[in-house]
């Protein structure tokens, strides 16, 4: 028989079975296909929710562990790949060993508990490291470990932030041990503290504590998970030896007494002898993170990410929670039409990704056959032009295909990639959509699963992948499902009114002569040619009512524009727009503005842009954001190109004025409350929040600024009194508003 023969089918026998045992129909476990990943750490962050990982090298035979990995979803199916932001190099101390980690926010800082082996100690020890971003770059905070004793019980460290404030570090095999951490994150106060572990507490008492011959119902291991529900403390652990569940234990303080409260994960065939959990709680829905051994020639120690969604028990006790291949469904549709990073994937096979610094993280060793898939894909929002993809090829390149619902389903593109010259020489590419008219939703309403599928000659490394993104005919997005308000707001861009945004309300039908719509004209922060920053508060406006017109480009991506400033003129081109659109008997905008309610606003750089027109008649109210003029004092602080009136220009506000500040710690709050001290001529108030210079434009439907600006918008423009309440009086809505503060000057309660 011929041998080399036998073992190649053999191989490729056993490899189409595990192919075909890991079917892509429906199944989102693991939801990291391209690289094993185990220890899962959730943390929700400003509308996404990120999982911080370890990662199993490829064919180990023990927990042989280099770094930790990051990734984020928006929708819970769809991820992206950040790569690794932290390795054992991060920390000249560590030499072996990343094993489970945690991440948690505080005060704009990103703290990463890890643990590794110490080399100064020689046991286990605890580390952390801090980040600007939520995926890095991140660095050792301290430069040393923040708690090490020569102990090999030193893993798995979890962080929780209590109600009051105190950070609680728990960690532990097999002993459970605390630490109160300082304000700084950095540091902590007090002794080790070590949890009883006793039976009472953990169903059993530690695994060399335990009587022979005597049954328990279970024993904490390894793998705390810290958290609260409804005022009692909950500590999730792997539990019962090997191979592990998951069970938990709850408690009246973080340092006990703990009380055994059950299993949460019971033993199943997870083909992984260990299990480690994180929970989090993310856009109205529970979430249960773990790993299995379920990646084809995975294991023991090549483990893989998992997460179920679950309700917890009206008690706020967990139910049994089990594996499934399945996962979980998404919980928002996908939009195509951005730039998409190639690494962002419901399900995937046969692929690897890498990063380098030119590009971040890109998709590698790309073969004929392999396939990403993405979920829940709404192109409805738009009609599709084209696909570009950015890629890179040191050999033939080949093909990517475009294909609806499965691998073989309907074609919507096919873009040819060539040799580009190099593996890292990146070319971006186009092709046309061939096929326009198809279905842009499921029949359910729903978003299409999409297959960017890979073909070429077999065998061989085809190409590289950075990203790629579906062309729109129309620039125009939906943000937010359309905002809260009463009428789904779309964004958008109009040719006769070019470099500026429109947010507006998408039925226009409900507007007209009884019902027009008062003009919001905005100037964006750094007075950038985009609304890039803002697009949710201004969405958000709209969908109350609103004709928004903001300065710039549309920002079909939230990412910063990069383009020459905007000019103060822009401004004065909108309130010209508006009133034109509604003299034009051919315009959709025809008798719907209502032009004599204007508000010209802006956010630093464009709060100046406003005060700059602040002359102009037909300005009914202003609202300066983040903002105010310079002073003789401080002109020097301003960036070349901000229009710089000096603060005599004030005297040329005709109209009421809101300033909307981000407290002392705005690097504009000593200017707007200089301006709001000598506006004496009309009506002035200054309303502040301590979030800093970037206000809460950026959160989901734009933050606290958001309901400041519509109720003095719904004073100013429509005259609606509840509004007013807001600001008129001493007890006004605003003074009561919790972290809010509110100054007004002497002629401000003349305002009806
Ligand atoms: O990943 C290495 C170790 O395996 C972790 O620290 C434990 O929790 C177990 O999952």
């Amino acid at each position: 028989m011929n041998l080399s023969k036998h073992f190649a089918r053999v191989f490729s026998l056993s490899f189409i079975i595990c192919h075909l045992s890991f079917s892509p129909a429906g199944a989102q476990n693991p939801f990291v296909q391209t690289w094993f990943t185990s220890d899962p750490a959730p943390m929700v962050h400003d509308g996404t929710m990120y999982v911080y990982t370890g990662h199993d090298e490829d064919g180990a035979d023990f927990f042989w562990m280099q770094e930790w990995r990051v990734y984020s979803t928006k929708d819970m199916v769809n991820w992206q790949d950040h790569g690794s932001p932290l390795a054992l190099e991060s920390f000249s101390w560590a030499d072996d060993r990343a094993w489970a980690s945690q991440t948690v926010e505080r005060d704009g800082k990103f703290y990463w508990y890890i643990c590794a082996h110490s080399k100064l100690s020689g046991g286990m020890a605890i580390g952390v490291a801090v980040s600007d971003t939520p995926v890095g770059p991140f660095r050792d905070a301290i430069g040393k470990p923040l708690f090490e004793n020569g102990s090999w019980d030193h893993i798995d460290p979890t962080v929780f932030i209590d109600d009051d404030g105190q950070a609680w570090l728990m960690w532990g095999n097999p002993q459970c041990y605390y630490l109160k951490l300082n304000r700084d994150m950095i540091s902590y106060s007090g002794e080790l503290g070590r949890l009883d572990m006793t039976e009472e507490a953990f169903g059993g008492p530690m695994m060399n504590k335990r009587e022979k011959g005597k049954k328990y119902k279970d024993s904490y291991v390894e793998g705390p998970w810290l958290t609260k529900r409804n005022g009692t403390y909950q500590l999730l652990y792997a539990a019962g030896g090997v191979p592990e569940h998951i069970s938990y234990s709850t408690a009246p303080h973080p340092t006990g007494p703990w009380k055994y409260a059950g299993e949460i994960m019971p033993l199943s065939d997870t083909k992984s002898f260990t299990n480690h959990c994180g929970v989090a709680d993310y856009k109205g829905h529970s979430y249960f993170f773990y790993h299995t051994g379920k990646l084809p020639r995975g294991g023991g120690f090549g483990r893989s990410v998992a997460v179920e969604e679950f309700k917890y028990n009206t008690d706020g006790s967990f139910p049994t929670i089990l594996p499934t291949d399945e996962g979980v469904k998404p919980i928002e549709t996908f939009n195509p039409y951005r730039k998409v990073e190639a690494e962002t994937m419901a399900f995937s096979r046969g692929l690897k990704t890498e990063q380098n610094d030119e590009v971040g993280v890109y998709v590698s060793d790309i073969h004929n056959g392999d396939y990403i898939k993405l979920q829940n894909v709404d192109f409805s929002q738009n009609e599709p032009t084209q696909f570009v993809a950015r890629v890179a090829s040191g050999l033939r390149g080949g093909q990517i295909e475009l294909h609806l619902d499965s691998l073989k389903g309907e074609l919507l593109a096919r873009l040819e990639v060539p040799g580009t010259g190099g593996w890292e020489k990146w070319q971006e590419l186009t092709a046309t959509i061939q096929n326009s008219n198809f279905k842009t939703q499921n029949e359910a309403g729903k978003g299409r699963d999409l297959y960017l599928v890979f073909t070429g000659r077999k065998g061989p490394k085809l190409f590289n992948f950075d990203w790629w993104s579906i062309t729109p005919k129309h620039k125009r997005l939906v943000v937010e499902d359309g905002g809260m308000g009463a009428y789904k707001a779309i964004m958008k861009e109009e040719e006769s009114l070019p470099a500026h945004t429109i947010f507006v309300p998408q039925d226009l039908s409900a507007f007209g002569k009884k019902n027009p719509l008062p003009v919001l004209v905005w100037g964006n922060g750094a007075c950038t040619n985009s609304p890039w920053e803002h697009f949710k508060f201004l969405n958000e406006i709209a969908s109350h009512g609103y004709l928004v017109l903001a300065t710039g480009y549309i920002p079909m991506e939230e990412k910063p524009y990069q383009g020459p400033m905007s000019t103060t003129e822009q401004q004065i081109e909108s309130i010209d727009w508006a009133i034109a659109q509604n003299a034009d008997k051919n315009s959709p905008y025809y008798g719907k503005i209502d032009v004599k309610n204007i508000c010209v606003s802006g956010m630093s750089c464009g709060g100046l842009q406003s005060l700059y027109n602040c002359a102009d008649p037909r300005i009914k109210t202003m609202m300066i954001c983040n903002s105010g003029l310079f002073k003789q004092s401080n002109r020097g602080q301003a960036h070349g190109g901000m229009p710089m009136p000096d603060k005599s220009k004030l005297k040329e506000i005709h109209s009421s004025i809101i300033y909307i500040l981000g407290g002392k710690e705005d690097i504009a709050y000593e200017n707007g409350m200089d301006d709001f001290r000598q506006i004496q001529h009309v009506p002035c108030c200054a309303a502040n929040y301590p979030v800093g210079h970037g206000g809460t434009y950026r959160q989901p439907h734009g933050g606290e600024f958001t309901v400041v600006a519509l109720n003095w918008l719904n004073w100013q423009l429509k005259g609606d009194k509840q509004s007013a309440k807001m600001f008129k009086g001493k007890n006004c809505g605003l003074s009561k508003r919790e972290g809010w503060t509110i100054e007004k000057n002497a002629k401000f309660d003349s305002l009806k």
